[in-house]
């Protein structure tokens, strides 16, 4: 054999190497789920509200999967919404599963979601090693046969509920007054219904100022702690019907034990009320509207014009006739 013929051989020999390579790649299996979380809020207010998860379920493998399972270990049953695009319940490349759970969260709640499936060959699970937990509903995946068994992926969000929170009641005295109004004195009451003290302690009025402290700091430390309640008054001159908003206002305390960090901001809370003073408009309680005279209404005058048109039409359609009559009459009498 020729250096020639024997290159171009080991040539053949490599492409149909590289082929048959080629081809086992490209049909290796590879199976895999992935699951992202989210929340229609993870920032709630002291007591904390309700929160809807969404999971989106993808497939980033190249084999279908079946019997999806999607679990949060902080809200019962995520419920499928949509995604199976061709409708045959299995999970393509190129679907996404939206999967639902709504919940309650009271305090500060890490949860983790697990999306799990197997992959299908045909209508038939690939492997037996894939099988289903009884408790959870989950499917195994601790087969021998790891590689063509079941895949699962898990995501944490966490949700904070806030631990500082300040309330504000608002009273008028009086709530009515007589014609001309009259002084009226608004009182603040403040409480911390959160879970530690807050300090800078501002109560602002939009319609009265100021706003003075009057009692209530027992330990006089300027910090409004959880067993405190603090008194706050204005007065002013009310001579119309108003209602105005008082917005109370406190923020976190540095503790001695957190100290000199620079990034520290301290997490602030804030609540508003309102009151209403009413004060009549007039001294008999009798409306001001007065009995204005009435024009009559267009159309009437509109059909006036018309009617005075008629009019002279029809008087010049008489002037008309007399003098027709006023020529032909000698002529006829001619005639005769
Ligand atoms: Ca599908
Ligand atoms: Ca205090």
């Amino acid at each position: 054999m020729s250096l020639r013929r024997f290159g171009a051989l080991v040539g053949a020999c490599m492409l149909v190497f590289a082929s048959v390579a080629s081809a086992f790649a490209s049909d290796e299996r590879k199976a895999e789920i992935k699951v992202e979380k989210s929340a229609t809020t993870v920032s709630l207010p002291f007591g904390g509200g309700e929160v809807t998860f969404t999971y989106a379920v993808t497939n980033p493998g190249n084999v279908d999967l079946g019997d999806i399972v999607v679990l949060d270990n902080k809200c019962d049953a995520p419920a499928y919404l949509s995604g199976d695009s061709n409708d045959d319940s299995k999970l393509q490349h190129d679907e996404i599963w939206i999967y639902l759970c709504t919940t309650d969260v009271e305090v500060t709640t890490e949860n983790v979601a697990t999306a799990a499936g197997c992959p299908i060959q045909g209508e038939a699970r690939h492997s037996e090693t894939c099988v289903t937990n009884e408790e959870t509903g989950c499917p195994s995946f601790n087969g021998p046969d790891n590689d063509q068994g079941c895949v699962k992926d898990t995501d944490k969000l966490t949700v904070e509920v806030s631990e500082f929170a300040i309330a504000v009641d608002k009273v008028a005295n009086p709530t009515a007054l007589a014609f001309g109004g009259g002084t009226v004195v608004f009182t603040y009451t403040l409480t911390n219904p959160g879970e530690h003290a807050l300090g800078d302690i501002e109560v602002t009025d939009d319609m009265c100022s100021p706003v003075a402290y009057v009692s209530g700091d027992a330990n006089v430390d300027s910090i409004l702690q959880t067993s405190e309640t603090w008194i706050f008054t204005c007065t002013k001159s009310v001579t119309v019907t108003e209602t105005n908003t008082a917005t109370a206002h406190g923020c976190q305390v540095k503790e001695d034990k957190s100290p000199s960090s620079k990034d520290w901001k301290p997490e602030c809370v804030s609540d508003t009320d309102q009151a209403t003073v009413t004060v009549p408009s007039s001294s008999g309680g009798v409306g001001g509207v007065t009995d204005a005279p009435t024009l009559p209404p267009t159309s009437t005058i509109v059909s006036g014009a018309g009617s005075s048109d008629s009019m002279t039409w029809i008087a010049m359609m008489l002037g008309l006739f007399a003098a027709v009559t006023f020529i032909l009459t000698p002529r006829l009498g001619r005639r005769r």
